[in-house]
Parts: structure tokens; C-alpha cells; sequence
């Protein structure tokens, strides 16, 4: 061969390897994946302050139990295409853990945690069962409980939206259509001037991604659909009633005094392979839509979703910036994606290696808790932790994962983000949506038929901490 072309050889092989690598470390200096030396970690050297919120979340439709006429109840009696049932082994919500005539019970388990505060949703199919009929029986029931936390001094932290819809909204499309946003705004204003003496903590939607992504995306939850498009549009919706919610409390009596927030889950999304350019391409496209597009809505207002060959939608909302007292973090872990181009393949979660298993299909993480809240830190509102725990069974591993997420939380405490509080998911083991009753995240275990609540051994860890740091 000639030395020349000798050279050009050598050029496009250097190009192709600068074209691959280059990219691969920009990305790995702009996203970076921190690792700890876990081994040398000292998850007893924390550190909170003495006002931090600590508290356990739950969700109407998850514990309360028959919750009849919401889109979640039609959903566990349907069937897929292949007739097989919609939640793990056909099971069903039921009776859940009876939280509806239970909660005074629930509330001595707050107690006996020790935590200040507790997030729950309200059942909106309760409240507004027919559209426009608000039930006074049910905003009655939600009064109770707040004074029940209060008397108790338990502080609580209200979700507006926690994925269930009542009946006659879903069948009018639900957030598919803008319009239809008027309606849980009506619902909104009704819940707060109940609760509002009440309550001064205020969550709007819990985690518009997941229920976009579960619900219009993958088609594993309600209403099944795989279509990406009308996924863009329904995000877009969705924050578009965080907002609307937003600004109707600030201009109701004493909505001035209130806390607004949103709940986002920050899945970190990751590449399998760190020089794999394909797969940074990949987690980073995801990235972008699951993560990307609703912080930069509250960012600057300006909604992009983009996903090449699916679905791309462009939108504009200036007052988004701004509608936000803080921000709700529930975070639990991140996937490695790897490049594919058979896109199921690519999404399937894949441990890394060495990595600990939780019982569903991703690892305990907790660095990714850590860069979670640098990214949310950067709405410049304080940071509440919403949601964070382990699905343990065997209760083998939440001991250490405990210690291991609250280590990470105390790091960036100390580092100087403002969290003002963390909310373990959950009370006690319930209704995993499509996962069924499998999922064990409960600090709390719940014996199905007795409904008898047991103390988790990795649950004192929880316990030891908030004692610890009062
Ligand atoms: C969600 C929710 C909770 C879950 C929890 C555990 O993300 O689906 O907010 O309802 O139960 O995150 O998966």
C-alpha cells in the first residue's frame, strides 16, 4: 500500500475514533455517573437538621381500599389484548389496607416511627364521583384525617393527583384533551377551601412523566395506550394543570401562605456501556423526555418534547416559570440503557455489574439520590424528598438502603442543597399498581386477611435516624 493512502486510512480511523470518543467523554463530564466507595462510606455519620420534616407517604388508591369509581378499579378487571390479566396475577386493589377506616391505626404507626408529617393523596372519584357532584361525606372523611394528623402533630402533606382518575373524566379523555384540565382545577379549588385551615403543604400532580410514560407510552397502566404522540400531548396537559392549580390556590383566601409544589421522579437514566456512544445517545434521548422536558417547563416555560421518528411537540407556557413553591423529588434509582435498535430490547433495565438488586427490575443507588437533587436544586425552589424506599420482601436489604439513601441526603444537606424534608414510600406494604400486592415497600407489613400491621426490622433503622436527629 502507498504511504498515502497509508495516511488516509490512518485520518478516518482517527476521525471515527475522535468522532466516538469525544463524544462519549463530553458526555460523561456533562452527566457525570458518580460512584462511591461504598465500603468506605460511614452511613452513621449524618447529620439533619433539627426542624427537618420527616415524614412517610402514601396514596389514596394504593391503601385505602375500594376505590370503586376511579379509571385504576376498571383497569384491574380488564384484560390485555392477549387476554391476560392487567395487574401480576390478576390481582386486585380490594380491599387494599383499609387506610379509609384504619387511618386513626396508621397514625399511631406514624407515631411510632416518630415522623412530623405525612403525605397522602385525596381520591378525587370519591369527592367528585358524578362530574360537577362534590360528596361532602368524602371532603368530610379527608377533614378528619387532617385533624387527626394535627392532633397528633403530624403535619400534612396533601397530593392533588396521584394517578387515579374518577370514571366520567377518564371517559372524556382525561388529560388527553386541554380542556378537560378545567375540570381538575374545579376539583383543586374545592379540595383547598376544605382542607386549606388545615393544610398548608400542597403537591398538585405526582410525577406527570411516570403516568405519561406508564399510561400513554409502554401501555402498562391505564388507559394502556402506546402512542407516542398523544403521549407529548398529554405531558404537556398535565403540567399545564400544575400550573393552572398552581396560580387557583395562590389566588384563593390564604393561598398566599401555602406551599405549591410539583412531584417529580428522577429516574436517572444512564448508559450500560460508559464507551459506548450509542448508548449515551440513548440514555440521553430518554433522559431528555422523561426528565428534560418537565424540568425545563418549570425552568423557563418552554415545552419540548422530542423523540426522533415519534413524536415531537413544541409549546409555550411563560407563566410555568415560576409556578412553584418547590419541588417534590421521589427518586429510587436509575437504568442503564443500551443501544438497540429494537427499542424494547433498549429499554429493558440492566444491573450493572456488582450492583444490589432491589425487588423490582432496578438496583439500590444511592449516588443517583445525590445528583438528583443537584438537578432539581436547579429550579432554585427548596427541595421536599416526596417519595424514596426499597421493594424488600425479604426484608434483607432495606436496612442498608436506608442508610446508604440518607447518607447521600445528608451529604447534600451538608453540601448546602435545601431539602426541607424526606418522605419514605411507604407506611406499609399496598397496591403496587400494575405489580400488585408483590412489591413490598411498607415499613409497615400488612397481613392481608387480619390486616394486622408488623413493624419491619429495617424499619428501626428509619426509626433510629429521626430519633438520632431530634
Ligand atoms: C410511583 C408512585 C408510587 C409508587 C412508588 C413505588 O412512582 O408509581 O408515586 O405510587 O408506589 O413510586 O414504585
Amino acid at each position: 500500500m502507498k504511504p498515502k493512502s497509508l495516511k488516509i486510512i490512518f485520518a478516518i480511523l482517527s476521525f471515527l475514533i475522535l468522532a466516538w470518543f469525544v463524544p462519549c467523554i463530553i458526555f460523561q463530564i456533562s452527566r457525570p455517573q458518580l460512584k462511591w466507595d461504598r465500603s468506605k462510606i460511614d452511613t452513621h455519620k449524618i447529620s439533619y437538621p433539627k426542624d427537618f420534616l420527616w415524614g412517610v407517604a402514601t396514596s389514596a388508591h394504593q391503601v385505602e381500599g375500594y376505590n370503586t369509581n376511579n379509571q385504576w378499579y376498571l383497569w384491574e378487571s380488564a384484560v390485555d389484548e392477549k387476554g391476560n390479566p392487567r395487574i401480576a396475577g390478576g390481582q386486585k386493589s380490594g380491599i387494599a389496607c383499609d387506610h379509609w377506616n384504619r387511618y386513626s391505626q396508621d397514625i399511631g404507626l406514624m407515631k411510632e416511627l416518630g415522623v412530623k408529617s405525612y403525605r397522602f393523596s385525596v381520591e378525587w372519584s370519591r369527592i367528585e364521583p358524578q362530574e360537577g357532584v362534590f360528596d361532602s361525606m368524602a371532603i368530610k372523611h379527608y377533614q378528619d384525617v387532617c385533624d387527626s394528623l394535627i392532633a397528633n402533630g403530624i403535619v400534612p402533606m396533601v397530593t392533588l393527583h396521584h394517578f387515579t382518575n374518577p370514571i366520567w373524566f377518564e371517559k372524556k379523555g382525561a388529560f388527553e384533551k386541554k380542556e378537560n384540565v378545567a375540570d381538575f382545577i374545579r376539583f383543586t379549588e374545592v379540595v383547598y377551601l376544605a382542607l386549606r385551615d388545615r393544610v398548608k403543604l400542597w403537591c398538585t400532580i405526582n410525577e406527570p412523566a411516570v403516568y405519561v410514560v406508564e399510561g400513554y407510552f409502554q401501555g402498562a397502566n391505564p388507559p394502556g395506550k402506546k402512542d407516542p404522540k398523544l403521549a407529548a400531548v398529554v405531558l404537556r396537559n398535565i403540567l399545564e394543570a400544575h400550573v393552572q392549580a398552581y396560580y387557583k390556590i395562590k389566588s384563593l383566601p390564604g393561598g398566599d401562605q401555602m406551599k405549591v409544589g410539583l412531584v417529580k421522579n428522577m429516574t436517572q437514566m444512564d448508559p450500560w456501556r460508559k464507551w459506548h456512544l450509542g448508548d449515551w445517545v440513548f440514555a440521553n434521548l430518554i433522559d431528555g423526555v422523561f426528565n428534560g422536558t418537565t424540568l425545563n417547563f418549570l425552568k423557563t416555560g418552554k415545552y419540548r418534547f422530542v423523540m426522533p421518528t415519534m413524536a415531537k411537540l413544541m409549546d409555550e407556557n411563560p407563566k410555568a416559570k415560576g409556578a412553584l413553591d418547590f419541588i417534590g423529588l421521589n427518586y429510587y434509582s436509575h437504568y442503564n440503557y443500551k443501544f438497540s435498535f429494537n427499542l424494547d430490547k433498549a429499554f429493558q433495565a440492566k444491573l450493572l455489574p456488582g450492583e444490589i438488586k432491589t425487588d423490582m427490575d432496578y438496583a439500590s443507588y444511592p449516588e443517583g439520590f445525590y445528583r438528583a437533587i443537584k438537578t432539581v436544586s436547579e429550579l432554585g425552589v427548596p427541595i421536599y424528598i416526596t417519595e424514596n424506599g426499597i421493594a424488600d420482601a425479604r426484608d434483607d436489604r432495606r436496612e442498608l438502603f436506608i442508610s446508604q439513601y440518607l447518607y447521600a441526603v445528608s451529604k447534600a444537606l451538608s453540601d448546602g442543597y435545601d431539602i426541607k424534608g424526606y418522605y419514605y414510600w411507604t407506611l406499609m406494604d399496598n397496591f403496587e399498581w400494575s405489580l400488585g400486592y408483590d412489591m413490598k415497600f411498607g415499613l409497615y407489613s400488612v397481613d392481608m386477611i387480619t390486616q394486622k400491621r408488623t413493624m419491619k426490622q429495617g424499619a428501626k433503622r428509619y426509626q433510629e435516624i429521626i430519633r438520632q436527629s431530634n
